[in-house]
């Protein structure tokens, strides 16, 4: 068996910060067992490196490489493409997508660049296994240079059905360098199935059995691999003493009264406004939680070099500053929202004191975070995860309660519902879904993903 090169846009770190998130675990885990290589972006722009010197950096069996980008990359492929054109169409919002030719011209010199640098590290053998909307074409131009391994491609957000993706000028030409892949992985059916629909309507492409399809002379493997957590290292960490020590500051300041949690980076895929409307009208429809209950959002500004990031953060601030004019008191803050990330351990008990984590993306490949509040609960004494439709968890996670994050008047009921839920149907949601993420973990979506790549 060859060696494993895990592909993303950024990489590491190896060791266990207590601030990396599931997703480096996860890889860092398959990348210790079976040694490897892990290369991508150094997240480092600078003018003479680019994509000049590759950063080698080795650690037992696992090798780092790294290059620099240049400013106009990092502003055309980065900030441009991917995160100003892909990423708000792949969540559906084509009112913010920007089509602009350089962003993608951009993106594809970039693909070409890190197709360069990868190509001799790959060995006969090898597995390739990429990463995310950065590399949608990264097979493509790999596979143009003479590369023949396997090669495979895993998204972590949302595939949106053909309506929305044949907006994207140029979209087949995507989708067709996405053909160059062996095995295309999804977070959940519903962006499978959109990935099949798109290919059986604008690709003149077919089902050859379960999870294989068959265009562009191409044929494939297309399945979904949901994404999981380390559930039972994550379980561990309200009872560290970090999680402990948030979870004790909370209780001081609490008492009896109780707290909703929401936790996201700051992006508008991730409904805070409309979470923050949702907990007003919880205190407008049924007052005796005035007083009674809080919101804790915890949401570190991301991608604050683009407009839209601005606005959302701009308009959360206000809501959140309405919201706690009109319903304050002396003695009680509606809304606390803070704006930076916490470590692991931390975040971990903010999870465990929470009666309800309230997590209402509009679009989202997954969300981990309802994986880690239900991870963090205190099986004797669970929380409720009340949970958007719309997040891949919620394909996997249906024990939760599941609501449709548009809809305020029933959000708002949902929370009221929760908090007044009975310790038994608590006990009976929290097992059933710590039961799915403990077997469905981190390590086994890769060792899934894996055993599909090597065919
Ligand atoms: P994200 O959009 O970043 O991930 P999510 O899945 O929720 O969303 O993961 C966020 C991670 O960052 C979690 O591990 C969370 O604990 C951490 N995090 C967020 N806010 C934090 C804070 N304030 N302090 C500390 N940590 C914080 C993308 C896709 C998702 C998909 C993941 C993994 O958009 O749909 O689930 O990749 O595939």
């Amino acid at each position: 068996m060859g060696k494993l090169i895990v592909v993303s846009n950024r990489v590491g770190p190896l060791k266990d910060t207590g601030k990396a998130g599931g997703l480096a675990v996860a890889l860092v885990d398959v990348l210790r067992e079976r040694g490897g290589v892990w290369f991508g972006w150094s997240g480092q722009v600078s003018e003479e490196g680019t994509f000049g010197e590759m950063k080698r950096q080795k650690s037992r069996n696992v090798e780092l490489a790294t290059v620099d980008m240049n400013k106009a990359d990092y502003e055309e492929f980065y900030a441009g493409y991917a995160n100003r054109t892909l990423w708000p169409i792949l969540h559906y919002r084509l009112d913010l997508a920007e089509f602009d030719r350089p962003y993608e011209q951009g993106y594809r010199r970039v693909n070409e660049r890190f197709a360069t640098r990868l190509k001799p590290l790959i060995e006969p053998g090898d597995v390739v296994w990429v990463h995310d909307y950065h590399f949608f074409t990264l097979a493509g131009q790999l596979r143009a240079m003479g590369v023949e391994c396997r090669i495979g491609f895993f998204l972590h957000i949302p595939f949106p059905s053909p309506d929305i993706i044949t907006a994207l000028p140029r979209h087949t030409a995507l989708v067709r360098s996405m053909l160059a892949y062996d095995v295309i992985g999804f977070q959940s059916n519903r962006d499978r199935n959109h990935f099949i629909e798109y290919l059986i309507q604008e690709a003149g492409g077919e089902r050859v059995g379960e999870d294989r399809v068959r265009a562009f002379g191409r044929e494939v493997v297309v399945k979904a691999f949901p994404i999981g957590i380390d559930a039972e290292g994550f379980s561990q960490f309200p009872k560290s003493p970090e999680g402990r020590r948030q979870s004790q500051r909370i209780k001081a300041i609490l008492g009896d009264r109780a707290q909703i949690v929401g936790v996201d980076r700051v992006d508008y895929s991730k409904g805070i406004p409309h979470r923050f409307r949702a907990f007003e009208r919880l205190l407008e429809d049924y007052p005796e939680n005035r007083g009674r209950v809080s919101l804790l959002q915890v949401a570190p500004p991301s991608r604050s070099e683009l407009d839209a990031y601005v606005d959302i953060q701009r308009e959360l601030e206000h809501l959140a500053g309405q919201i706690n004019g009109r319903f304050a008191d002396v003695d009680w803050t509606p809304i606390r929202f803070i704006m930076r990330g916490f470590p692991r351990k931390a975040l971990a008990g903010l999870y465990r004191s929470s009666r309800i984590a309230l997590v209402t993306p509009l679009r989202d490949g997954m969300n981990l975070v309802a994986k880690e509040y239900v991870a963090a609960q205190d099986p004797e004494d669970p929380g409720v995860l009340v949970l958007s439709r719309f997040a891949g968890a919620a394909e996997e996670l249906n024990e939760s309660v599941i609501v449709n994050p548009y809809d305020t008047e029933e959000v708002a009921g949902s929370l009221q519902m929760a908090l007044q839920m009975p310790l038994d149907e608590r006990k009976s949601r929290y097992e059933a879904m710590f039961n799915k993420i403990v077997t469905n973990d981190a390590k086994r979506w890769a060792e899934s993903f894996l055993s599909y790549l090597s065919g």
